[in-house]
């Protein structure tokens, strides 16, 4: 059995996509991110940098139970455990990697940012709204050009590459992106959209989040009890 550990953002619906497609039995446990959950010590003891999602597989490799926080290293662990959506072949396995860490280095941290001092900056700072949505702009053009030659970000498979770039551009209106702009990135999102593992996924935990508009949830993700030392 694996226990997920998250909340209904992109990183978790990485893992619950993942889950769903390889047809894993699996428990999920809601961290609320927004009333500080991220903080308690038991969780710390899975995730020390205090995000979600997490994992703990009591079949781990070694027969023992294993955990495991970072979502590019869940995903890496799961298509490890089952032999799906990391391709055998070197080349293939090596271009998965390798547009996996461009979600973990790039996508992630850069689309965050532009949906951050868009959406949640308590006044607008135009400097950071401008060089976070230029560098999403630049990043969707980067994509778009992938997939100008190639079926999948991989190259001609599904991976897990994808996998973790989707759920990130579901929100491309509020990243300053119109993706009118971008047709092949649009053919490959609308394709993934409709898969039905890809629509599961999405809604695990959906219902219990809202959106972050009260100062206590700002508090505690942008401000003291984020940067308390623990
Ligand atoms: N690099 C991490 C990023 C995880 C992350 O940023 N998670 C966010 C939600 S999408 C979170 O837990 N935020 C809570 C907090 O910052 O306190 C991963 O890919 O797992």
């Amino acid at each position: 059995m694996i226990d997920v550990y998250s909340w209904a953002t992109p990183n978790g619906h990485k893992v619950h996509i993942m889950l769903e497609e390889l047809g894993l039995k699996y428990r999920v446990h809601a961290v609320n991110i927004g009333s500080g959950d991220q903080f308690k010590p038991e969780f710390l003891k899975i995730s020390p940098n205090n995000k979600i999602p997490a994992i703990v597989d009591s079949d781990g490799p070694d027969g023992k139970p294993i955990s495991l926080f970072e979502s590019g290293a869940i995903l890496v662990y799961l298509a490890g455990k089952t032999g799906q959506f990391l391709p055998a072949d070197v080349r293939g396995r090596y271009s998965t990697l390798e547009w996996l860490m461009f979600q973990m280095a790039s996508v992630g941290p850069m689309f965050g940012q532009a949906h951050h001092f868009r959406m949640y900056a308590p006044a607008p700072i135009e400097y950071a709204v401008n060089r976070y949505t230029n560098e999403a702009k630049r990043i969707y053009g980067v994509i778009d050009r992938r997939l100008s030659e190639h079926p999948y970000l991989a190259g001609s498979m599904y991976t897990i590459a994808d996998i973790a770039v989707w759920p990130w551009t579901r929100s491309a209106a509020n990243q300053g992106v119109d993706v009118a702009e971008f047709p092949h990135f649009k053919r490959w999102f609308d394709e993934i959209a409709a898969r039905p593992a890809v629509v599961r996924g999405v809604e695990v935990l959906a219902k219990e989040r809202k959106p972050i508009t009260g100062e206590k949830e700002r508090e505690i993700l942008f401000g003291a009890t984020q940067y308390q030392r623990r």
